[in-house]
């Protein structure tokens, strides 16, 4: 019998053709497809078995209204969404993002991306994400309570601690997931280990809000061994000011570097002196407690360059200033092409992805092409996840393991990924190229459980 089997290449037109919209889901679509021809040539069985057009449908998505009233008692609508891409390797996991920019596109490339990362760790992990088109800058505490508890009155029916447990993401951090957990708790009638990222004394792990940054650092530092170097007086320029790039600021300072950038969405500063743990404090009481603007930063050390930016418009200034290494850990696509060029003009040798997808396709193959040291979101910031998957297995034993328990495992765990990925990309003869490296190994992970378990 003559059976018609799409190429690769149709598949991805198709991708385009089905959802046109979906601009960032193309982009994470691509890139894993254009490095992992050489796995379907070694089972030329996946084809028939249509593996890949199985690993690009979401094995279900959930959007939803979400209705709440404001402090002023108007009642406002939001957009909720989670999208429960893949199962084969464990429960749903991933984060909710509540930002203006979520939609549809975005939530299904971050659950994409999320299936490959967490089949990278060592943990029974399958790939979600969610969100919101929610803004909670600006909004009170009792509003921000009340939208969560409207998110989480339809969420909770499709998640639970062996189904789907959510963590958080942009604009969802520790007050958020209170009030998410207290809601589904309410609604369930049940304490169980549903959301990762939780408060200390109430189930969450230690190093989990470290966990995503220090795992960052902890990948560069594996990626800089190979070339016979450290960390040690590196100038490092860091996107971001929220947890993921303010724990990733904290352990390049442990580890000897110097951070002399940080940025959030209106500004960037340019600390030419490099912080030091006081001037850190400083920035974290800042976005944390008072969720402030980093403008402040230069009212407190006038001495620093301030920037008004906005990442996402041409370039991103932040990547003009020179330096060794550069960690975006603020959001998608803020890195481009001319950035790319600009920070291997100032002697980068090292970019580390703390945030998902920071940089575009153009500015990917311009870092692949001069082979710096380039680590991809996708395996650089999985400490975040994986250390959500250890809270899970704390949960279940109800235990909690002390800090350094957890440290040493979240090292372990990141140079299990740094291994496995420059073994497979040695194996697949891309030798040093960890975007190959992240996307077959996470794959031939993926696929292989997805055929043994059978068409569901
Ligand atoms: P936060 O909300 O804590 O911080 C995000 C930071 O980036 C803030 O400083 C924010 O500015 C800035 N930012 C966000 N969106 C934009 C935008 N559209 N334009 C300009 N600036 C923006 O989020 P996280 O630190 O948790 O997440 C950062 C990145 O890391 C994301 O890509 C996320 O997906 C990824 N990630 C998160 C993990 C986690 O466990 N939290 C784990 C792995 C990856 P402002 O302060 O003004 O809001
Ligand atoms: O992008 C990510 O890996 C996260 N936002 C963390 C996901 C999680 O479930 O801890």
């Amino acid at each position: 019998m003559n059976v018609r089997i799409s190429s690769v290449d149709e598949i991805m037109s198709r991708v385009h053709e089905r959802d046109p919209d979906q601009q960032e889901f193309h982009q994470a679509v691509h890139g894993v497809f254009e490095t992992i021809g050489p796995v379907l040539e070694r089972n030329p069985g996946y084809r028939r078995l249509a593996v890949l057009e199985r690993i690009i449908e979401p094995e279900r998505i959930i959007v939803f209204r979400v209705p709440w009233m404001d402090d002023a008692g108007q009642v406002q609508v939001n957009r909720g969404y989670r999208v429960q891409m893949s199962s084969v390797l464990g429960p749903y996991k991933g984060g909710l993002r509540f930002h203006p920019s979520v939609n549809l596109s975005v939530v299904k490339f971050l659950a994409f991306e999320q299936v490959f990362k967490n089949a990278l760790t060592p943990l029974a992990l399958g790939g979600a994400k969610g969100g919101a088109d929610f803004d909670p800058k600006g909004r009170s505490d009792g509003e921000v309570m009340r939208f969560c508890q409207a998110f989480m009155s339809e969420l909770y029916r499709h998640i639970g601690p062996d189904t789907d447990v959510p963590a958080g993401d942009i604009g969802v951090g520790s007050r958020e997931i209170g009030y998410l957990f207290g809601m589904y708790k309410k609604l369930s009638n049940e304490f169980t280990g549903v959301f990762t990222g939780k408060g200390l004394v109430w189930g969450g792990s230690l190093i989990r809000p470290e966990a995503a940054g220090y795992g960052v650092v902890y990948f560069a530092a594996e990626m800089l061994a190979t070339r016979g170097k450290t960390l040690e007086g590196r100038r490092c320029l860091i996107s971001g000011a929220g947890d993921v790039a303010l724990f990733t600021a904290e352990k390049v300072l442990a580890l000897g570097g110097r951070v002399v950038t940080l940025s959030d969405s209106t500004g960037l500063i340019y600390d030419e002196q490099g912080l030091d743990s006081e001037k850190l404090a400083f920035v974290k009481e800042l976005k944390n407690v008072r969720r402030g603007r980093l403008k402040e930063y230069k009212e407190r050390y006038p001495d620093v360059v301030y920037l008004p930016c906005d990442p996402l418009l041409d370039h991103n200034s932040l990547w003009s200033f020179p330096a060794d290494c550069a960690f975006p850990c603020a959001t998608h696509n803020e890195l481009n092409a001319k950035d790319a060029e600009r920070l291997l003009a100032g002697g980068v040798d090292l970019v580390c992805e703390g945030a998902n997808m920071p940089s575009t396709s153009a500015a990917v193959q311009i870092f692949l092409a001069q082979k710096i040291l380039y680590g991809p979101g996708k395996a650089a910031n999985a400490g975040g996840v994986a250390v959500s998957g250890l809270e899970m297995a704390q949960n279940s034993m109800r235990l909690s393991w002390p800090r350094e328990e957890v440290d040493a495992r979240l090292k372990l765990i990141m140079k299990i990924i740094h291994k496995s990925c420059l073994d497979i990309a040695h194996d697949y003869g891309v030798p040093g190229n960890y975007v190959a490296g992240a996307n077959i190994s996470g794959f031939i992970k993926v696929s292989r459980a997805m055929v043994e378990q059978g068409l569901v």
